[in-house]
């Protein structure tokens, strides 16, 4: 993909940002070249710094479900500027907040924003342990949920992409209170609660795994965790950082009934402005400082920018988007299945409402293991064709495409279009 001025602008970068970048994903190691630079970006389209227009699927990796510069999210930002930036103190906007987030999301008793998916998983966590006194963890291989350290243990997304599950700097004593299991595999939690169950402080897991491309749960997956936690008095914590919101406006937990005893959010819930949150049970949240034990702090958490952001995102959450969202993801993954079965490539789609992954291997994927069977190169050889003809998807076969409901069925017919065209000649 020739965009010279992005190249000049990622070597310039490279000599003062690792990788060029402020986070490894972007910087298109996966898929070879360089970054494509962003310029601006309006509804469904992206501007690189050449000038070049993208139809996005990436929507800043999840945030952008109603396009970008949404009119009313950016007024509701610009104003809330004029009233200065930040004060370290409480406002109004953020109970409005609280109390929306618990409306939405009714396993939601008490709420705590943070500014990060990192921080919100890396609280809730330390929250599950301060409630139950145990020290273990359990995740799933292929999950991510941030860079904490005790997560960081077979994670995804950028650590899978990067082939290195466990990162370095990580001492081996705060991985060992980690356990990670294959997803989807109900008989190993079993297994590992029939052994260390006193011990297990939360199970941690994304209801829709997005960070090793879309895996969806099997009947009984999250049921289980659930009922395993319940009976082990452990935590069963939902990370709903990229499905808060995308799934269902009460994300996967109100879409397969399924309900945690704490959940993170992020993404979304920020309006693509540094606002997180993890909330859940009361007896547990009421241990977070300064009711309880559990410290967590943040200078920027609940910020006033964001908050106005999150609330103008969430108020325009209405059920005909979701609607509007699955018809449309409808749409792409016939269109993507066809572009398989006409280039004769061995692939499977899999999509989760405006979640979507083409996987180049046969399907299904059920957990890390399938998803890390995928050819990469081909990915990365179809990536690019697909940046050749407009079309800005995740620069990862490890990561989940979004559709924001600002596309319409032209912009998917022209990306099916370009998908085709991409694999009959990469
Ligand atoms: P942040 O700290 O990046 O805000 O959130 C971490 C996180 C937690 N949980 C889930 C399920 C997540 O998907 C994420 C972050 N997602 C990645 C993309 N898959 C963010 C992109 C990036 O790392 O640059």
């Amino acid at each position: 993909m020739s965009d010279p001025r992005s190249e000049q602008l990622h070597r310039r970068a490279e000599a003062v940002l690792p990788g060029g970048v402020n986070s490894p994903v972007r910087a298109f190691r996966a898929v070879g070249g360089h970054p494509v630079f962003i310029e601006s970006a309006r509804g469904a389209r992206l501007v690189g710094a050449d000038g070049r227009e993208y139809i996005d699927f990436v929507g800043s990796w999840g945030p952008a479900i109603l396009g970008h510069a949404e009119p009313t999210v950016v007024a509701a930002v610009q104003q809330a500027a004029t009233r200065g930036l930040s004060f370290g103190a409480p406002t109004e906007g953020e109970v409005l907040l609280a109390e929306k987030l618990i409306e939405l999301f009714p396993s939601i008793e008490m709420v705590r924003c943070v500014s990060s998916g990192t921080e919100a998983t890396m609280s809730a966590l330390r929250a599950a342990r301060g409630a139950t006194g145990r020290p273990l963890i359990v995740k799933f291989d292929g999950g991510y949920h941030g860079h904490s350290d005790c997560l960081l243990v077979q994670a995804g997304s950028g650590a899978a992409t990067f082939g290195t599950p466990d990162s370095a700097g990580v001492p081996e004593e705060i991985v060992r209170s980690s356990r990670s299991l294959p997803y989807n595999d109900v008989p190993a939690l079993e297994d590992l609660f029939a052994r260390e169950g006193a011990h297990i402080a939360a199970v941690i897991v994304e209801p829709v795994a997005g960070n090793m491309g879309c895996v969806p749960p099997e009947p009984g997956f999250l049921e289980g965790i659930v009922r395993l936690c319940d009976a082990a008095g452990a935590v069963a914590i939902f990370d709903e950082v990229m499905t808060g919101c995308r799934l269902a406006r009460g994300g996967a937990q109100e879409r397969y009934g399924v309900t945690p005893h704490l959940t993170c959010l992020g993404k979304i819930v920020g309006g693509g402005m540094p606002l997180a949150a993890y909330g859940g049970r009361r007896d547990i949240m009421e241990r977070v400082a300064p009711l309880g034990p559990v410290y967590q702090a943040g200078t920027l958490s609940g910020n006033p920018l964001a908050v106005a952001a999150a609330l103008a995102t969430l108020e325009q959450l209405r059920p005909e988007l979701y609607e509007r969202l699955e018809t449309l993801g409808a749409r792409l993954e016939a269109g993507l299945r066809e572009a398989l079965a006409g280039a004769r490539v061995d692939g499977c789609v899999q999509r989760v409402g405006s979640m979507i992954t083409l996987f180049f291997r046969p399907g299904p994927v059920r957990n890390w293991a399938d998803a890390a069977g995928s050819d990469r190169e081909r990915f990365a050889r179809w990536h690019a064709g697909l940046l050749e003809r407009g079309v800005y998807w995740p620069p990862s076969q490890f990561e989940a495409a979004f559709l924001s409901a600002a596309l319409g069925e032209e912009d998917i017919d022209r990306t099916i279009a370009a998908a085709a065209d991409a694999l009959r000649s990469s």
